[in-house]
């Protein structure tokens, strides 16, 4: 199957934990003979490596700007990129020689599928969520369920129509839903988008078969056609381990390699815990506190990673490391104030355990680290994620959720420190480690589906080019 003229757009939306899987994916793509280019903007230009490869191209976008400080955030970014990145893309389509044979993009943009119409190729949803989560997604912007007492905050919200039927309080469902008014602009904005991608031709996820068979089965039943593809864990993974090239994946890390790498050395095999929430939650005053505290009695070793504002954003209120807690933890305690090198660290033989706070990347980074998790889910897709770990998978325990539910930190420290130990959950997690390894490799699930994507789009490439 000849894909050297199949030629597709990477669109991603351009915050960390979504640039990052896609940029990842697409070097898949590249892998095999697909011609991609990226859709980018100035701030995460700088995440793709330079001179990868003849068959990656960028495109640059104008920087989302935000005019309306009111306006939800994610709101005003997409409309912004609707507006401004539309008329640009379909011009420099228009030009192409090769034209695009299908746009991939993210699910925070919906209407992409709107440019791919007018462009006669097809849309593909990225997901860099699971399966699970996407198809909460769905059905709730789908099925707008109302909360059974709107004033309550721990009312229910059920997915009975999904595998498993989940629940969730109010409180846990995604503040995209509930903080926007109900029926009101920002909110038709978003359940546009999400109806838009559930019209799309077909949607990629960052999992893998064996990790979420239910609720692939439950999209392509619900979607009404097979063009459901799990190609993960898209990691930068050379056969068998992490990649440990020094790129910094996703940013420049705060703490050198070299540094992290040498405390990480001198430790024994399993013996420490990694700590971390993502690119995006800062912890509270109150969840620091519990957190530093737990670490503080667990006796463990960790390695600490918490975000800072950057410099001239000031940050909602937030938690910062407490004085002297690095002086009480010398010699079993590594804290990285910024942005820490997280594929590294997790693929570190020393590191046994991950507390995390359930964004989708570091759920799939975990489990292809095989070590056993400890969850703290914040918001947006988390709490299922968490769900999926504990509930239905057994590889991981429920530290605390949010602000909401949180131990005394004496029971914490208890759970971290027993997280290191032979749990139940801890060898369920070397087996899902094995599956995700076997997914990605020669053969694998994620590979045979990759392929059939690939076959499908040189086809659609060859019908656009005889048309
Ligand atoms: P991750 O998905 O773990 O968390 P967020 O950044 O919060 O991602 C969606 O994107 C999630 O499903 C959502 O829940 C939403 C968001 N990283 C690193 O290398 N160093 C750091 O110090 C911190 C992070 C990397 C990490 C991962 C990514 C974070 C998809 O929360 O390895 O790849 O940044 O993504």
């Amino acid at each position: 199957m000849s894909t050297a003229t199949t030629h597709v757009l990477a669109y991603p939306f351009p915050t960390s934990g979504h640039v990052i899987p896609l940029l990842d994916f697409t070097k898949t793509l590249v892998s095999r003979g697909v011609h991609v280019t990226v859709l980018v903007t100035p701030y995460n230009e700088a995440l793709l490596p330079k001179n990868y490869s003849p068959l990656l191209q960028t495109l640059l976008l104008p920087e989302p700007q935000f005019p309306n400080p009111k306006q939800n955030r994610l709101v005003s970014m997409v409309t912004f990129m609707r507006h401004h990145h539309y008329p640009i893309i379909m011009d420099w389509a228009q030009a192409q020689p090769i034209p695009p044979a299908a746009i991939i993009s993210d699910f925070f943009l919906g209407w992409t599928h709107l440019l791919a119409r007018d462009l006669h190729v097809p849309r593909v949803v990225f997901s860099p969520s699971g399966a699970f989560a996407l198809s909460v997604s769905y059905s709730l912007w789908r099925d707008a369920p109302q909360n059974d007492n709107p004033e309550d905050p721990n009312g229910v919200v059920s997915f009975p129509n999904l595998p498993n039927s989940p629940f969730y309080p109010w409180w846990q469902i995604t503040h995209l839903f509930h903080d926007t008014e109900r029926g009101g602009p920002e909110w038709k904005f978003h359940r546009e988008n999400m109806l838009l991608n559930i019209d799309s031709w077909g949607v990629v996820i960052n999992t893998f078969t064996e990790l979420e068979q239910v609720y692939l089965n439950h999209l392509k039943k619900e979607l009404g056609h097979e063009r459901v593809f799990a190609v993960g864990p898209v990691l930068p993974i050379q056969t068998g381990s992490i990649s440990t090239k020094p790129e910094e994946r996703g940013g420049n890390s705060t703490v050198s390699r070299h540094d992290i790498m040498e405390w990480l050395d001198a430790r024994d095999k399993g013996s420490v815990v990694y700590v971390c929430f993502g690119s995006r939650t800062f912890l509270t005053s109150s969840q620091m506190e519990v957190l530093t505290r737990a670490l503080e009695i667990s006796g463990v070793n960790f390695v600490l990673s918490v975000r800072v504002p950057e410099k001239g954003h000031v940050a909602k209120e937030h938690g910062t490391v407490p004085r002297g807690f690095s002086d009480r933890v010398k010699g079993r305690g590594f804290v990285i104030e910024g942005w820490a090198p997280q594929l590294v660290i997790l693929s570190h033989r020393a590191v046994g355990a991950f507390v995390s706070h359930c964004g989708w990347n570091s759920v799939v980074e975990g489990l292809i680290s095989g070590v056993a998790m400890l969850t703290w889910p914040m918001g947006a897709d988390q709490y299922t994620n968490a769900k999926l770990l504990v509930d239905e998978l057994g590889v991981a325990v429920r530290a605390a959720e949010g602000e909401k539910v949180i131990p005394e930190a004496s029971e914490l420290g208890k759970r971290i420190e027993e997280a290191l130990g032979r749990t139940k959950e801890r060898v369920k997690a070397e087996m899902l480690r094995d599956d995700a390894l076997l997914a990605i490799g020669n053969g694998g699930s994620s590979q045979r589906e990759l392929d059939a994507l690939v076959k499908l789009l040189s086809e659609v490439q060859r019908v656009e080019s005889t048309s």
